[in-house]
């Protein structure tokens, strides 16, 4: 899908719609993620707010979506993190429908902070394990039957797999033949990982893209200080947030690296990150302690087989740079896959030796 241009003076009437001080802002777009149009927005040359159009064809029930996230920032006010406020528009909603341009919300922005896309640090892997079990313990008391499903069957692989295979059928010979080797993998992984629909696991209120650069840090102190973009948090298990932060820790290249010997399984990286998750005490079960490391090759392949399917579609799904981009994606993170899987004894003694579950 193509990147939607909005021109300032639109922008400006939208921010209109909320409750802020009257003044002359400046807009700046972020060119980050694949699925919303997010700009900061500064009064003086100092950022204070962030503006952001929810995609609505990805996400159909905003009202259920910005409720889920209005329930979860409640619940996330803590000494050790740092909260996020949305601020309200002229009648004190959680954001504005406008009738040509779409749903939008406003949110506080976070001062002297900063996200990275990827790492060779151990304090940072160690920090982002400490914030995402943080976010776990505060959501703890949520029910997770409060929250709507903003994507339905989100992280589903007999879903995923299902769109994968509509996908084969009508994609065309040229595609199917370029992605061959992803097709096989793809086919190949899908019967591995059925054993993981078969461990009872605890349903919780998780984030579902707990990739790096969704953790703010501090500019100043490195620390780790809250987690953003909560679009997907709905029901799930642990092992969906602990895998996808995986992905993008353990592994120091970008996500669509093309030089594959550049992807990493990094044991360093995935060691200080569990020790971070530790950090926060006991709070996950011994069932869900075991089932981490397959998490960690569920996530990647799911998201390299929503990658290729969206190949297969010709791109309608996410904003791609160029008209390759899915496929490098998702070879990418299948070659990640496979560096997981080989690593799967490693972890689980790694995980049993630094977690310590709540029920034994
Ligand atoms: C999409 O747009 P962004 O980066 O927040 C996707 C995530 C993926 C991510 C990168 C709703 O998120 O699942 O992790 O791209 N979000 C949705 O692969 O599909
Ligand atoms: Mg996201």
């Amino acid at each position: 899908m193509a990147v939607k241009q909005h021109s300032n003076g639109i922008l400006n009437t939208l921010l209109e719609q909320f409750q802020i001080p009257p003044a002359k802002y400046a807009l700046q777009a972020i060119n980050q993620g694949f699925i919303n149009d997010t700009f900061l927005v500064s009064r003086e040359g100092v950022p204070y707010y962030v503006l952001q159009r929810i995609n609505h064809s990805v996400f159909p029930n905003v009202t259920g979506l910005m409720d889920n996230i209005d329930k979860a920032f409640k619940l996330l006010e803590s000494n050790s993190y740092r909260s996020i406020k949305l601020v309200p528009n002229l009648e004190g909603g959680t954001f504005v429908n406008h009738k040509t341009h779409g749903y939008w919300r406003l949110m506080s922005y976070i001062d002297s902070s900063l996200a990275y896309d990827t790492t060779k640090s151990a304090s940072i892997a160690l920090e982002a394990g400490r914030i995402i079990g943080t976010f776990h313990l505060l959501l703890d008391s949520a029910n997770p039957e409060d929250y709507v499903d903003t994507i339905p069957h989100f992280h589903d692989l007999y879903f995923r797999s299902d769109q994968f295979r509509k996908a084969l059928e009508t994609a065309t010979a040229e595609k199917l033949q370029i992605a061959e080797e992803a097709i096989y993998f793809a086919k190949e992984t899908l019967e591995k990982l059925t054993i993981l629909n078969s461990v009872a696991l605890p349903l919780r209120i998780c984030h579902n893209d707990t990739k790096l650069n969704n953790i703010l840090f501090s500019k100043k102190t490195k620390k780790a200080l809250c987690l953003i973009d909560l679009d997907t948090l709905m029901k799930g298990y642990f092992h969906y947030d602990f895998g996808d932060a995986v992905r993008t820790i353990a592994n120091t290249a970008p996500e669509d690296e093309q030089n594959h010997t550049n992807i990493t399984f990094d044991r360093d990286l995935f060691k200080a990150f569990v020790d971070g998750l530790a950090l926060n005490g006991p709070f996950l079960t011994e069932k869900e302690i075991e089932t981490l490391p397959l998490g960690v090759v569920l996530m990647p392949f799911l998201h390299g087989i929503r990658a290729l399917t969206d190949y297969l579609n010709d791109n309608i799904y996410y904003k791609v740079a160029y008209e390759n981009q899915n496929l490098d994606r998702c070879l990418s993170l299948f070659d990640f896959t496979a560096k997981a899987i080989k690593s799967l004894k490693w972890m689980k003694d790694c995980v049993l030796r630094k977690l310590t579950p709540i029920d034994s």
